[in-house]
């Protein structure tokens, strides 16, 4: 099989629809209206236009699809039956896909929690863990048959940090290294859903983690050690127990680890998802502070409209880090997301950098990485959470007045490349 590409995309960015077809409420849901903050109630009203996105899909000529299950479509409550019109969407949106020939990727948890569940505990309560695997099997009954990748989770360091360690994000939560559980819960999760997929004959599975390379931003030795905890914290937490090691010793009460958890967490993985925006800039906190690192920005570089710096070559190193990391034990990789905030139709900066990042995947296969295939963030202009609406990352520009779809420069570019390279 050759070399895949593709586009991603998420449920709560881009669906919409969230009072139909007996979709209960997620935690962004909640976390949006309570907090007067721009909503994904209409987002890019894809619950209905779905075909004209599917046609953008198959105009671009991508062989994969990446989407994201909306937990709250198919339980409502977070538990018990599915909602049979919740599955009925995805299963309209797979045979859709399929008939233009594009492979379903389908992500079962991207943020958009049940609201019910974030009620008794969230990820913090470790039933969390139980309810996501019984969901991910009611999923699976409906379509192991033809999604080609099942991705568990999408970025748990993300959505723990975001979420239950700083509060910018549903469920927002501030509990600092207090959060750790929530990513805990979220690999159990994510190990107790393998097990229900390769119960009904997925085809392949993995897990979509983010990835950035700790630089240190400064010559003492309490920066490096500042780097290397921020690196523990934000790479190795969420890969080496995939891989059957313990988990690097951050501060995580090891009572929230049962007996057996770890086993469980490093069942085997068809492929690894790897998400990579930039490197992050740590240095050694100064005075008594509450972390035992600061972000720094990283200068010298070009820099999106989100104002992360542009640097392919993190992605490399990046790459080439988890083959020398974690050797036989690594799946093949497939880039699971890699994309930029710019504003406008004509996007040459998007250009640049999807061309950068592409030659990174590529100088990082000659190095010997086993990288499957690439998807860009993000097929259309969305929701970007905390961010509303404000940041751009599209291949496709959507008047969200209007919701007319116009493809950009970057989408015409992403296309020739699809063609020239079959
Ligand atoms: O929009 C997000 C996506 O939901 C997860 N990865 C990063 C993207 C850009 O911030």
């Amino acid at each position: 099989m050759g070399f895949t590409w593709g586009v991603s995309t998420s449920a709560y960015q881009i669906e919409g629809g969230v009072a139909e077809g007996g979709r209960g409420l997620s935690i962004w849901d909640t976390f949006t209206h309570k907090n007067g903050l721009p909503t994904g109630d209409i987002a890019c009203d894809h619950y209905h236009r779905y075909p004209e996105d599917v046609a953008l899909l198959a105009d671009l000529g991508v062989s994969a699809y990446r989407f994201s299950v909306a937990w709250p479509r198919i339980q409502p409550d977070g538990s018990g039956p599915a909602n049979k019109d919740g599955i009925a969407f995805y299963d309209r949106l797979v045979d859709a896909l399929l008939e233009k020939g594009i492979d379903p990727v389908l992500t079962l948890f991207h943020w958009d929690l049940p609201q019910a569940l974030e009620d008794s505990g969230g990820w913090l309560n470790r039933d969390t863990a139980y309810r996501f695997a019984e969901y991910s099997g009611l999923v699976a009954d409906a379509l192991a048959d033809r999604v080609r990748l099942w991705i568990t989770l999408n970025e748990p360091f993300i959505h723990m940090t975001l979420g239950y360690a700083t509060g910018e994000h549903a469920p927002g939560q501030a509990l600092l290294f207090g959060a750790l559980p929530a990513a805990h819960h979220q690999l159990l999760g994510h190990g107790l859903a393998v097990a229900e997929l390769r119960a009904r004959g997925a085809a392949a599975v993995a897990i979509t983690n983010n990835y950035s390379p700790a630089w240190p931003q400064g010559d003492t030795e309490a920066d490096q050690i500042a780097a290397a905890t921020y690196h523990a914290l934000h790479n190795r937490f969420f890969t080496d127990p995939l891989f059957g090691r313990d988990y690097p010793e951050i501060g995580l009460d090891p009572a929230v680890v049962h007996d057996g958890d770890l086993d469980i967490i490093a069942a085997p993985l068809d492929a690894l998802g790897v998400n990579y925006y930039n490197p992050t800039g740590v240095r050694a906190p100064a005075g008594v502070a509450p972390l035992p690192f600061d972000l720094v920005p990283l200068d010298g570089y070009p820099k999106t409209d989100f104002g992360w710096p542009v640097i392919p070559d993190g992605l490399r190193e990046l790459l080439g880090w988890l083959k020398q990391e974690y050797g036989e034990a690594l799946p093949p990789i497939h880039v699971t997301e890699s994309g930029c905030a710019y504003e406008g139709v004509d996007d040459p900066q998007r250009v640049t950098y999807l061309d950068g990042h592409i030659k990174a995947v590529r100088a990082a296969i000659e190095d010997g990485v086993d990288v499957r295939g690439y998807f860009v963030w993000s097929l259309l202009d969305n929701f970007e959470w905390a961010e509303g609406y404000s940041k751009r990352f599209g291949l496709v520009h959507v008047d969200f007045e209007t919701q007319v779809r116009t493809p950009k420069t970057s989408y015409a570019w992403y296309r020739d490349l699809i063609r020239a390279s079959r």
